[in-house]
């Protein structure tokens, strides 16, 4: 069999991904309001958030110790930091004071583009202030003028799964129209400052996976409310985009999904029908937003969970066509499998007998990647953009802070050959690739370091312990490698 090759279009993206509260630290520098994500205080994923909590009368209490579900905790408890206790998103990785060390490393890897969000209280710190903050601006134009130094390409997420803490408290979130217009205000001062130098914008990470902090920031969403929730946010989305658009000339917007493949447990009819529905509770998110209005199976979901319909105002469809996206990303990171008579919710990929699995259980899947790389654009016709993947693992580093993490090249290397065989031999148009986490940050899922991503090491602990010394990995040079001959070397 001739080998096909992996070498990629000459003007292919090549790049790494961030969050900033996963990222920057600096929480209480530079005029930062709280976010959603301050409170986040452990790594227990049992419980849908994790804040400590006051009650009016003074008295703190804690989801872990208390409640079964976040549903359960009191209305008019509100979040509290504790003294002396570790938050994740205050220390991060402190890139707020590393970044030009950070983009210098990016660089020297041969990225071309950097995904990074923008923390919203740096601008607006509690998202209702008449004017931004201008130590919020400096510092984002600075890292922005230190990629362009590089000519690295800025993507930026206009927002990744938080909310000003003054928006949840005052308004319950996304449930409100209040932050539909804070949005649009903050977004269109983004535009001003930054839009000379970007192109491509992405409006809210993994939109179809957040629950709790992304929609209500501090409780989880479910039923009518969370649709309700979503439905604000892909207004909020659509008009940005046409904003953008008119403010931008030739700018580019998208938003972000997490594709995990599904498949069907067995060729039974049922369990084919059963993934057919599920799969579109991921549809419903893309196809609103890409295609520009609801999809006739949306009741099908609505009623699923509840209730009857989503409440629009006459205008609504026409802000939703007229803000469609210009490209769709997502984030990939293993495929799980459905089956009828289980609850509607996938079952995880663990139960895959054919794949292998990370050290958190989730399945290895290079040929799902190439499999929802022809998915979605045969859906949506429109070019895709994979803005997060990469490898969770626990790194072993030696004196010197050196890791050999062979274990990350392997799982990049049949990624990224998946992706080229999509491009080279389905005709996907894929404008580019952005790992997840270059530099290792904090994982949003445990709020811990050990579990990294990187191909540069850095030293800290999940205490918020170390020298934040950066080390390139074994994988850096790899990657450098791959880069340099445009995917050639795969
Ligand atoms: C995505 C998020 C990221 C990120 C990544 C890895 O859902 O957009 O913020 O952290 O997943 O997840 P984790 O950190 O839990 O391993």
């Amino acid at each position: 069999m001739i080998k096909t090759s992996k070498k990629l279009p000459e003007d292919f993206l090549w790049g790494g991904a961030t969050a900033d509260f996963q990222f920057e630290g600096g929480f209480d520098e530079g005029g930062r309001g709280i976010l959603s994500h301050d409170y986040e205080t452990d790594g227990s994923q049992e419980h849908p958030r994790h804040h400590t909590l006051q009650m009016p009368d003074g008295t703190i209490i804690t989801p872990q110790s208390n409640f079964k579900d976040a549903e359960d905790v009191p209305e008019e408890a509100v979040p509290v930091f504790v003294k002396g206790q570790y938050y994740p998103s205050h220390k991060a990785v402190d890139f707020y004071h590393h970044y030009k060390e950070d983009i210098k490393l990016m660089a020297e890897m041969g990225f071309n583009v950097y995904r990074f969000s923008i923390c919203w209280t740096r601008i607006y710190p509690t998202g209702e202030e008449d004017q931004p903050n201008k130590a919020g601006l400096d510092f984002y134009n600075n890292v922005i003028n230190e990629l362009k130094k590089y000519n690295m390409e800025p993507l930026i997420t206009i927002c990744h799964d938080e909310l000003p803490m003054n928006l949840v408290l005052k308004y319950g979130g996304w449930s409100s129209k209040k932050v539909v217009d804070a949005y649009v205000k903050y977004a269109k001062t983004l535009f001003e400052n930054f839009g000379d130098r970007c192109k491509y914008w992405l409006t809210f990470n993994e939109i179809n996976a957040i629950r709790g902090f992304g929609q209500l920031g501090v409780r989880k969403a479910d039923g009518k409310e969370r649709y309700q929730a979503d439905h604000n946010m892909f207004l909020a989305s659509a008009k940005v985009v046409k904003i953008g658009h008119k403010m931008m000339p030739g700018s580019k917007f998208t938003a972000m999904y997490a594709m995990s493949e599904l498949y069907p447990a067995t060729c039974k009819p049922e369990d084919m029908f059963h993934h057919l529905q599920e799969h579109r509770e991921n549809w419903y998110f893309i196809d609103i937003m890409a295609r520009g209005y609801y999809p006739s199976y949306a009741p099908v979901i609505w009623q699923h969970h509840g209730f009857d319909k989503v409440d629009m105002e006459p205008e609504d469809a026409e802000i939703l066509r007229e803000g469609q996206l210009d490209f769709v990303s997502f984030s990939y990171y293993r495929s799980n499998i459905t089956k009828d008579g289980d609850p509607w919710f996938n079952i995880g990929g663990e139960a895959n007998p054919y794949l292998k699995k990370t050290q958190w259980g989730w399945s290895v899947d290079p040929l799902g990647l190439r499999y929802c790389m022809n998915e979605i654009y045969d859906r949506i016709q429109k070019p895709i953009f994979i803005v997060e993947n990469g490898l969770g693992a626990v790194d072993q580093a030696d004196e010197n802070d050196y890791v050999e993490d062979d274990y990350r090249i392997e799982f990049l290397q049949e990624h990224l050959s998946a992706m080229a065989d999509a491009i080279n031999i389905d005709h996907v148009p894929c404008l580019g690739y952005t790992m997840w986490g270059p530099i290792d940050l904090v994982s949003l899922g445990t709020g811990e370091m050990k579990k990294r991503y990187g191909f540069v090491y850095v030293d800290m602990d999940d205490k918020g312990h170390g020298t934040l010394k950066r080390t390139p990995k074994k994988s850096y040079n790899w990657m450098k490698h791959i880069i340099k001959t445009n995917g050639a070397a795969l």
